[in-house]
């Protein structure tokens, strides 16, 4: 093997909800392909980032928090999350280094790899709100595990310990040719994306169950020869209620989110996108098949 050799494998990003995968993501990737907000259970579903460091393409799979799953769409989330793991070459278990007792659903994790006989790196984020005597604490905790080849202290938000991380996965890649082009940056399709975008305002902006009780789906996408788009996008909420506050006093709610998104867009796809809300009642999304679908989540999970 020479040192010239091309590498490319999977890594995929398990933790609880709200840990920070999504935003180490972003960081890894060094672009913002995966939506993150304050609320726990974000990410919907698989979303891949693709990043090169040396001769490796690294392929992080950023999934679903785990947690104890009650309803269909969580049930699939869930096991979008354990999909990403059986598939992936390398593991990076995300711990929020703030937690003061170890979760139930870090716990469930451990509980999962160890099932599966895998080993995985640990991630202990957030470093920049934790005092470093107490990180060494919990360092020595996960240690005794004896679960994890590498313990990794990281701030997702502010790049610490990011490029370490980068290097060791780099090196662990199985030798092998890249799968994607090497201006890649994610496996979404701009309209999934743009989708994404619209549901990380919506639940920036909406409160307690709302957020989770809506999905956003790109309609219609037109684009014009000066470089424009136009989008449309329907929200499609479960309740007459739900469509009330999504909208707000004299719209000023879904304006605010209608700004928000046209403007990350905007950047994002570096032309200038022009786009259009509607918000829908649909009672049943959450049991449509469809739905499921076109995120690539098992019906029945
Ligand atoms: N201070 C600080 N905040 C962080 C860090 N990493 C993530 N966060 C914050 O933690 C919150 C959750 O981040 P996400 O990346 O959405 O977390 P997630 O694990 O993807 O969450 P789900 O998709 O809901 O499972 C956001 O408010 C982030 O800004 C970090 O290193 N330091
Ligand atoms: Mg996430």
């Amino acid at each position: 093997m020479t040192s010239a050799e091309k590498r490319c494998g999977f890594v995929a990003l398990l933790g609880a909800p709200n840990a920070g995968k999504s935003t180490l993501m972003n960081a890894l990737v060094g672009a913002k392909v995966s939506i993150v907000t304050h609320k726990v259970q974000t990410t919907r579903t698989r979303i891949r980032g693709i990043a090169i460091s040396g001769q490796s393409q690294i392929v992080f799979v950023d999934t679903p928090g785990i947690f104890e799953p009650k309803r269909r769409l969580e049930r699939a989330m869930v096991a979008a999350a354990w999909g990403g793991a059986d598939s992936a070459d390398e593991l990076v278990l995300i711990y929020d280094a703030q937690r003061t007792r170890r979760d139930a659903n870090t716990q469930r994790i451990i509980d999962g790899l160890r099932q599966r006989n895998a080993k995985a790196c640990l991630v202990l984020n957030k470093v920049d709100l934790v005092k470093r005597e107490r990180l060494l604490a919990l360092a020595a905790a996960f240690d005794e595990e004896g679960l994890f080849s590498r313990i990794f202290m990281i701030s997702a938000t502010e790049g610490d310990g990011v490029a370490d991380l980068m290097a060791h996965l780099a090196a662990a890649m199985p030798v092998g040719p890249w799968h994607y082009p090497e201006d890649q940056l994610s496996d979404l399709s701009e309209r999934l994306l743009a989708a994404e975008i619209t549901r990380e305002k919506l639940f920036l902006s909406l409160h307690q169950e709302l957020p989770y009780a809506l999905t956003v789906e790109t309609e219609s996408w037109e684009d014009f020869e000066d470089g424009s788009a136009r989008l449309q996008q329907v929200i499609y909420v479960a309740r007459d209620s739900h469509k009330a506050i999504c909208l707000g006093k004299k719209g000023a709610t879904i304006k605010a989110v209608r700004e928000a998104a046209q403007h990350d867009m905007t950047q994002l796809m570096g032309r200038k996108v022009h786009l259009f809300l509607f918000v829908k009642v649909k009672e049943n999304w959450l049991n449509d098949p469809e739905c499921y679908r076109s995120w690539d989540l098992e019906f029945d999970a």
